[in-house]
C-alpha cells in the first residue's frame, strides 16, 4: 500500500488480517505508529455542534415541519466534520486513543451574533466495550442534545463496517413551553482503503430523524456509483405525520453530505458545508483536571504529534495499567466506579414512544441520563 511506511508494511499487514479475525469491538487493538490518531474518541462529540449557529436556529423554526426541516439540515452539517475531518486535518481516517473509564472532555461554542452559549459535557461511561455519551445544551435558545455512542465492527469485503449503536435525543422547548423531542439514528459506517492504508469513512444505508410532532426525516446513504456517480450522497424525505390532512407536503433534499446539498423540487440550496467551521473551545491543558482528555494523554498525544512513539507506548500502558490497577482495587473493595455526570437507565422512554412511529428497530435501548452537574464555563 503507497500510504504506509515501508517500516511498518509488515505490521499494517498484521493489523488488518487481526482486524479481520475480531469482530465486535477494534478498540484495544494495537496499531501501527502511522494509523495513531492524537485525539480520544471523547472529543467526537463536539462535531455534532461545529456549526453552532444551525443548532441554534432550531428554536427558530415557526411549525412542527419548519422545525424538522432545521433539525434535518443541522444534522446533515454535522456530517462532514464526523466523517471526513481526519482526513483533512491528518490525511486519512485514524485510530482514535481508546479513552479510559471515567474520562471526561468539556468544552463551549461562545455566544456570538445573538445564537446564545453553547456547551458540551462528554463522559466516557464504559470502558470494555467503549460507550461515550454526551451532552450539549444551549439554554439561551433552550436546546439540548443528549446521546450516547458505541460501535459493533465486523469485517466484509476488504472494509470494516461499523454499526453504531445507541442514539441521540434532541430536545427544544417552545415558547408556549411545549417541548418538542427528536429521536435521532445514526448511519453504519464502512471504512474503505485500509489495503493502501488510506482509510476514508463511507456512510450507508438508512438513518432517521423522528419528531414528537410526527414529521420524520428519512435519510438514505450511498457512495459512489449507486444511485450517484459521486461519494457521500444522500437522499432526504421529510415526511408528514401519519394521518396529517391534505394541506401538509413532504419534502426532499439530495446532494452530498460534504458539500452541497438542495431541496429537490426547487432546486433551492438545503445544506453548503464548503464554509469554514467553528471547533469547540477548550481550557487550556494546564487548567484541565487530571481526568479531562487532553490532560489525561497529554503524553501520548505528543509522542504521537511528534513521532515519538516508544514515549507514547510507553504513556499509554502506563495509562492502561494504573486502569486495570483501578478495576482490581475497587473489585477488592466490592465498590464500582462510580459516573459524574449521567446515570444509566436500562429504558429509555423517549426512545420507545417515538421509534414505534417508524418501527425503530431495535424497539428499545438504554441511555445515559445527563445529572445537569457540569462545570460552568463562562456563565455556561
Ligand atoms: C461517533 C465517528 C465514530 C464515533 C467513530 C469506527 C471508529 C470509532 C467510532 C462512529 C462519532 O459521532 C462519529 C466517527 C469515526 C468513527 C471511527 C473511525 C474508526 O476507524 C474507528 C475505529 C474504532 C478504528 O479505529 C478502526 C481502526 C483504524 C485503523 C481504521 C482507521
Amino acid at each position: 500500500g503507497d500510504a504506509v511506511p515501508a517500516s511498518q508494511k509488515s505490521t499494517w499487514t498484521q493489523f488488518i488480517k487481526s482486524i479481520a479475525s475480531v469482530s465486535g469491538d477494534l478498540s484495544s487493538l494495537t496499531a501501527p505508529p502511522f494509523i495513531l490518531s492524537p485525539v480520544s474518541l471523547t472529543e467526537f462529540p463536539a462535531y455534532w455542534c461545529e456549526r453552532p449557529e444551525l443548532f441554534a436556529a432550531i428554536s427558530e423554526g415557526t411549525t412542527p415541519k419548519d422545525r424538522a426541516k432545521r433539525v434535518l439540515k443541522w444534522f446533515i452539517s454535522t456530517l462532514k466534520g464526523q466523517y471526513t475531518s481526519r482526513n483533512e486535518t491528518m490525511g486519512s481516517e485514524k485510530k482514535p486513543l481508546n479513552p479510559v473509564l471515567g474520562e471526561l472532555f468539556y468544552g463551549q461554542w461562545p455566544d456570538k451574533n445573538g445564537r446564545g452559549l453553547t456547551s458540551l459535557v462528554v463522559e466516557q461511561v464504559s470502558h470494555h466495550p467503549p460507550i461515550t455519551a454526551y451532552y450539549i445544551a444551549n439554554p439561551s435558545r433552550k436546546i439540548t442534545l443528549q446521546g450516547h455512542s458505541a460501535q459493533k465492527t465486523s469485517f466484509s469485503g476488504g472494509n470494516i463496517i461499523v454499526k453504531q449503536v445507541g442514539h441521540a435525543t434532541l430536545t427544544v422547548t417552545l415558547p408556549d413551553g411545549q417541548k418538542e423531542d427528536y429521536l435521532i439514528t445514526l448511519p453504519r459506517l464502512r471504512i474503505e482503503g485500509l489495503w493502501f492504508g488510506s482509510p476514508y469513512i463511507e456512510l450507508a444505508e438508512t438513518s432517521y430523524i423522528q419528531s414528537s410532532s410526527g414529521w420524520l426525516s428519512t435519510i438514505k446513504y450511498q457512495g459512489k456509483g449507486y444511485f450517484s456517480g459521486k461519494s457521500h450522497t444522500f437522499k432526504a424525505d421529510l415526511t408528514p405525520p401519519i394521518g396529517a390532512g391534505s394541506g401538509t407536503q413532504a419534502s426532499s433534499y439530495e446532494g452530498q453530505w460534504n458539500t452541497t446539498s438542495k431541496d429537490t423540487k426547487t432546486g433551492a440550496v438545503f445544506t453548503d458545508v464548503t464554509g469554514p467551521k467553528e471547533e469547540v473551545t477548550v481550557r487550556q491543558v494546564e487548567e484541565q483536571g487530571e481526568w479531562e482528555s487532553r490532560a489525561l494523554w497529554f503524553k501520548v498525544a505528543k509522542g504521537i504529534r511528534e513521532g515519538d512513539f516508544d514515549t507514547a507506548a510507553r504513556e499509554k500502558s502506563r495509562i492502561e495499567n494504573e486502569q486495570r490497577q483501578r478495576r482490581r482495587d475497587e473489585a477488592a473493595a466490592s465498590t464500582t466506579w462510580q459516573l459524574k455526570h449521567f446515570v444509566h437507565q436500562d429504558e429509555d422512554p423517549l426512545y420507545e414512544r417515538l421509534g414505534r412511529l417508524f418501527k425503530a428497530l431495535p424497539p428499545t435501548e438504554d441511555t445515559y441520563v445527563y445529572q445537569n452537574n457540569g462545570p460552568t464555563i463562562g456563565g455556561a
